[in-house]
């Protein structure tokens, strides 16, 4: 028996009743703007109206989990979804490895906190060029942005659903 559901992107579901928040660190910026145009687009694609998607910055990455809790309160708590884009790129000292941690653990946690699912938006990249091949800005790259548009709008879908 076939079994339905197993493509890792699901751009199946109306995104036209929600609202949705996006936070994003303004370090490597080139990088950080294809991935926030190529989420924008895709729920967009899925039905989210332009005036439904609020977007924040903040400084760096190690800011997103408390920059995407504050995003969420200055929305009055009307938001569906979060997405947290950031673009980490390993260099010399050990930055990269507690920045990562630390902002995993934070946004596995404050979805758990804020009862909203949050994306995962952050890439931890060894080279800038992995970062251009998936922020789209390659030949054959693929924006990972995309992606957390359509993950945004299925996972506010089916809270929604199951929290009513
Ligand atoms: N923030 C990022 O979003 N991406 C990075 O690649 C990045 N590299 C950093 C490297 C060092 C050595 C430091 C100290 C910070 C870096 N940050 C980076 C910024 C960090 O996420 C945060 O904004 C600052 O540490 C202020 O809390």
């Amino acid at each position: 028996m076939p079994i339905s559901g197993l493509g890792k992107v699901d751009k199946t579901y109306d995104g036209s009743n929600l609202k949705i928040g996006i936070v994003h660190a303004r370090w490597n910026a080139e990088v950080i703007s294809a991935l926030v145009d190529g989420a924008i687009a895709r729920l967009k694609d899925m039905g989210v109206k332009e005036e439904n998607i609020v977007v924040m910055s903040v400084p760096g990455s190690f800011e997103l989990p408390f920059g995407t809790k504050t995003l969420f309160y200055q929305e009055g708590k009307k938001l569906d979804a979060l997405i947290s884009i950031g673009t980490l790129i390993k260099g010399e000292t050990m930055h990269f490895e507690y920045i990562a941690d630390a902002v995993s653990h934070g946004l596995m946690r404050l979805q758990e906190e804020i009862h909203v699912p949050v994306i995962f938006g952050l890439l931890t990249c060894l080279t800038e060029e992995q970062a251009q091949a998936r922020s789209g800005l390659t030949k054959d790259g693929h924006n990972h942005g995309a992606d957390w548009g359509s993950a945004a709008v299925e996972m506010a879908t089916k809270w929604k659903g199951a929290r009513n």
